[in-house]
């Protein structure tokens, strides 16, 4: 399942944010300090799952799920002198990030630092990030050093790749920036999988607006980056209103629909997830997978045994069986190919993996 890190200065309204796309009720004012990690897994809305709920009336629907992480601890660091370690350490784990940006102003509400200003707030945190990430490329190269003096274990020229590799990430990360910004290819990718870092993370920037104001002007459009403006406290008081009620506000504050599907749309974008989905009498279900991700390989998220029996696939975009009115319909029309293991499965696409099991 896909994480997403809620971050942001203490008092930028993360936990207002997570209220608002949860629907849950968590204290705004966490105390004492702790560091905790408050998880919510949040049903993604996709219109296609109700259609084909609608179509094959199954007994059970299955949406696919994100999971929404508010970390008290970013609150526990003063803005000053920035995220304790052990924080840092937990962002870590995440696949990626929001990061919600203050732009409202009230006067009840101090801000951390003096003033508000979104676009200060969002470099600290991407020092933050990059800062972390230096020290861990130092750390490594220091051990690359060692290794290869000593020898006996991996080839000097793999050692050599790995150095230069990280010598190309210490001269971004020294002139400030992220690594989200390098073109790496998949297999620096997956060369540097287990490192972790922060600021390589994809990242979707998000602007806590007033309830009157507009969003201001926000560059820095990147494939690992996008950006979101919307109302927080506005949008967490409607997520936490009776259906009926919320649908009267929304209507008076001209908002067409809760940022909840645009968020999910744009963290997909950025991650590199698509959807795809299976039908059947039993069950509907919406289900991720990387974007390029091969018909088998996505049969290995439904189940690994799908993936070692695999034969072939069944597949058919969703307009298509839509438009055919269901599966054997769309059989018999001939729209319903068979793909090999190869395939690049595309968005939307319905599939039914036949397996030797
Ligand atoms: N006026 C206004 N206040 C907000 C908005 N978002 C959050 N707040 C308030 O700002 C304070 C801090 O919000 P909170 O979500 O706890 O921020 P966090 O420290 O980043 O988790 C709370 O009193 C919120 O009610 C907003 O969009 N408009
Ligand atoms: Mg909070």
């Amino acid at each position: 399942m896909t994480r997403l890190g809620i971050i942001g200065l203490p008092q930028s309204g993360k936990t207002t944010l997570f209220n608002a796309l949860t629907g849950q009720n968590c204290p705004i004012h966490l105390g004492g300090g702790k560091v905790e990690t408050q998880l919510a897994v949040v049903d993604v809305p996709d219109e296609r799952l109700k259609r084909l709920a609608s179509l094959f009336q199954p007994q059970k629907v299955t949406p696919a799920k994100v999971a929404f992480a508010d970390n008290s601890g970013l609150e526990s660091g003063s803005a000053q002198k920035g995220l304790p370690g052990a924080v840092l350490n937990q962002l870590s784990s995440m696949d990626g990030f929001v990061h919600v940006l203050r732009c409202f102003e009230d006067e009840r509400i101090p801000h951390s630092l003096g003033s508000v200003d979104p676009r200060r707030d969002w470099q600290k945190m991407e020092a933050e990030f990059i800062l972390y990430d230096l020290l861990i490329v130092e750390r490594r190269l220091e051990r690359l050093k060692d290794e290869q003096r000593k020898g006996g274990g991996r080839l000097h020229s793999e050692i050599e790749r790995e150095q230069e590799l990280l010598e190309s990430l210490r001269q971004a990360l020294e002139s400030e920036q992220p690594l989200r910004r390098l073109s790496l290819s998949d297999e620096q990718r997956r060369a540097l999988s287990s490192f972790a870092f922060l600021s390589l993370k994809p990242i979707l920037v998000v602007l806590n607006l007033s309830e009157t104001q507009t969003a201001p002007q926000w560059e820095g459009e990147h494939p690992a980056q996008a950006v979101i403006a919307l109302r927080g406290k506005l949008e967490m008081e409607l997520a936490q209103m009776p259906a009926e009620e919320a649908t009267t506000f929304q209507e008076l504050y001209g908002i067409a629909e809760l940022s909840l599907p645009a968020l999910v749309r744009q963290a997909y974008e950025l991650l590199g997830v698509q959807t795809f989905f299976t039908v059947g009498e039993d069950e509907v279900r919406a289900w991720q997978v990387r974007r390029g991700a091969t018909a088998q390989e996505a049969a290995g998220v439904i189940h690994t045994d799908l993936m070692r029996g695999f034969i072939r696939a069944e597949v058919i975009p969703y307009p298509q069986l839509i438009e055919a009115g269901g599966w054997n319909e769309a059989r018999a029309k001939g729209w319903i190919r068979l793909e090999g293991k190869d395939y690049p499965l595309q968005e939307g696409e319905i599939m039914h993996v036949r397996a030797s099991t």
